[in-house]
């Protein structure tokens, strides 16, 4: 078998494909003419132990000129795959627009949805407060994954990933994806994010600051359309992860903003500030759990000093204020992961704010700190990805529930380290993992749907799923990726033994595997914007 990125290679940057054959020698084929433009011998076996294989690189780095090619070595052939300068661009652009796909609260529609993939609005804009019985007003937002809940911490760990791709990168959303918003003045991506950004203040109480922890229907709905699940919904408890991490987005979305919407961004500003005013109110944790009749996602989480820790960044960052690096200090010497990037360890995103702040001296002692220890992991995912056949940076026991959020957040890591440095060696395993995610994996298949000639096709997604049998999915979704384990019935069934990277099903009731969320969109885009 021959595994290659099923969308391409960047003329500039190191080709290598992934050859299950150490024998016969490689040929790069022009997919038009068939003609052998490059000879290549596979090299470097390596035992991959996620994969149980043993794999040999087949390195075309010297190819560069631009076209579009395959790869055939003996009987076997790869999927066809461009060399070109900026290859990702329209797959930037899908994984973007798969956020209008993902709306809550609105009829889908052309031209901005295409007509084999619209929907109707949800059946209703309106929850009922589980503690008070209240209605609290809850329009608007995305769609937490295949199902049809939202939920705060989750929606933080997306906007922050995204908010911070425009930050870095704003020359590559320039193109419009188109969405209703669209107005050729501020980017697509910033109209979007302010449609989670919008629902998001419904979340937060008006009286006391505190943020809901989630809303959502008591049970998972079945695989059917928004508009067709009629349970009602409720808004679950006030916790201390969702109002800190909401404090936090709510003030990078007020800097990231404040050039386009200046009221919008004040109101992002307003509601940071009385959610932090909630912490301080509350500054021991209120942790969620779901209560014996809630049955949808919990998103559970027993440490919000990772959160408080970016919220107060973020609100320094955009205050300048005193009092926010005062407590950031007091939270950096709590013991949590400084350096994560996940939905539950936040951790990242407060030191990235800490970073990144213009305003923290070179010689500052606890960004010398952090700086170092955000390089320290830097080179450990470089040595990771050096003993891997499949050249990532995932560990055996990294192979759980959203690996691909692992994966793209491993090379958002790298990422911010070549943005820190300079140093190309970041940039360029970054793009490895794109690599593995777009097609060069052991499956043989790009993650992202209606991306690359073979891509998963059966989503746990909700839209999709209940579209007639045979149509194509919803595109530019990117599924969890393999999880060993084995946390449903359709993986405990037929993935049982498997070595870890196998562990992936694309088979709708697999959504310990195969489910999509915005927050594994969400690093995507932001790797991507490097690439495109
Ligand atoms: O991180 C540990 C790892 O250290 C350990 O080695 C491994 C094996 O024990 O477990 C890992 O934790 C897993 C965690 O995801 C990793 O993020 C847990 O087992 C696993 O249960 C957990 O799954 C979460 C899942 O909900 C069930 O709670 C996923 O992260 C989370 O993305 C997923 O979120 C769901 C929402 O609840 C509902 N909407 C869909 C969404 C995506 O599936
Ligand atoms: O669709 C639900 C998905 O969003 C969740 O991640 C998953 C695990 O919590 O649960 C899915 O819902 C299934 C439920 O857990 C069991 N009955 C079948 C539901 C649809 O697959």
């Amino acid at each position: 078998m021959v595994k290659v990125n099923q969308i391409g290679y960047p003329s500039d940057a190191p080709k290598v494909a992934v050859l299950t054959d150490g024998q016969n020698p490689f040929y790069i084929c022009c997919d038009q003419s068939g003609t052998v433009v490059f000879e290549g011998k596979p090299k470097q076996p390596i035992k991959d132990q996620a994969s149980g294989e043993l794999v040999f690189h087949g390195d075309f780095s010297s190819l560069t000129t631009e076209g579009s090619y395959y790869i055939k070595q003996g009987t076997s052939q790869s999927a066809p795959f461009q060399i070109t300068r900026f290859p990702y661009q329209a797959v930037h652009l899908s994984v973007l627009k798969a956020f209008y796909y993902l709306r809550c609260g609105m009829a889908l529609s052309p031209p901005y949805a295409e007509t084999q993939w619209v929907h109707k609005a949800c059946h209703t804009q309106v929850a009922i407060d589980y503690e008070s019985k209240q209605q609290i007003k809850c329009q608007g937002g995305w769609h937490d994954a295949g199902d049809y809940g939202k939920y705060t911490v989750a929606a933080a760990k997306a906007l922050a990933d995204l908010l911070l791709a425009f930050e870095l990168k704003p020359a590559t959303f320039q193109a419009t994806t188109p969405i209703p918003e669209t107005d050729g003045v501020m980017p697509d991506l910033l109209h979007e994010c302010q449609y989670e950004l919008n629902w998001l203040l419904k979340m937060q109480n008006k009286g006391s600051g505190g943020v809901y922890h989630k809303v959502t229907t008591l049970a998972f709905p079945a695989m059917i359309m928004p508009e067709d699940d009629v349970e009602p919904l409720y808004v679950l408890p006030i916790s201390t992860t969702a109002t800190a991490a909401f404090t936090a987005i709510m003030a990078q979305a007020y800097r990231i903003l404040l050039n386009y919407q200046p009221d919008s961004a004040k109101n992002y500003l307003t509601a940071a500030k009385q959610a932090w005013a909630f912490l301080m109110k509350h500054p021991e944790p209120i942790l969620f759990v779901n209560p014996n009749d809630v049955l949808t996602g919990e998103y559970g989480d027993n440490c919000d000093r990772d959160e408080r820790y970016w919220a107060a960044g973020e609100l320094y960052r955009a205050t300048g204020d005193g009092q926010y690096v005062a407590a950031f200090k007091v939270q950096s010497d709590h013991k949590f992961d400084h350096y994560a990037l996940g939905w539950a360890n936040m951790g990242g995103y407060g030191t990235i704010s800490y970073l990144l702040n213009q305003a923290v001296p070179t010689e500052d002692a606890l960004g010398q700190l952090l700086r170092a220890g955000w390089l320290n992991e830097a080179q450990r995912l470089l040595k990771v990805a050096a003993t891997t056949g499949y050249r990532v940076s995932l560990e055996v026991a990294d192979y759980h529930w959203g690996s691909n959020m692992t994966l793209m957040n491993a090379a958002t890591h790298l990422l911010i380290a070549y943005h820190l440095t300079g140093e190309q060696c970041y940039r360029e395993q970054a793009l490895e993992h794109v690599h593995y995610l777009l097609g060069r994996n052991m499956h043989n298949l790009s993650y992202v749907s209606g991306i690359g000639a073979q891509s998963v096709s059966q989503q746990h997604y909700r839209p999709s799923a209940a579209l007639p049998a045979g149509s194509d999915p919803v595109p530019g979704l990117v599924s969890g990726g393999p999880n060993q384990q084995l946390q449903d019935e359709v993986s405990r069934r037929q993935l049982a033994g498997k070595p870890p990277q196998a562990c992936f099903i694309d088979h709708e009731a697999s959504y310990a595997t195969n489910e999509v969320t915005i927050y594994w969109n969400s690093p995507v885009v932001l790797v991507l914007s490097f690439f495109s």
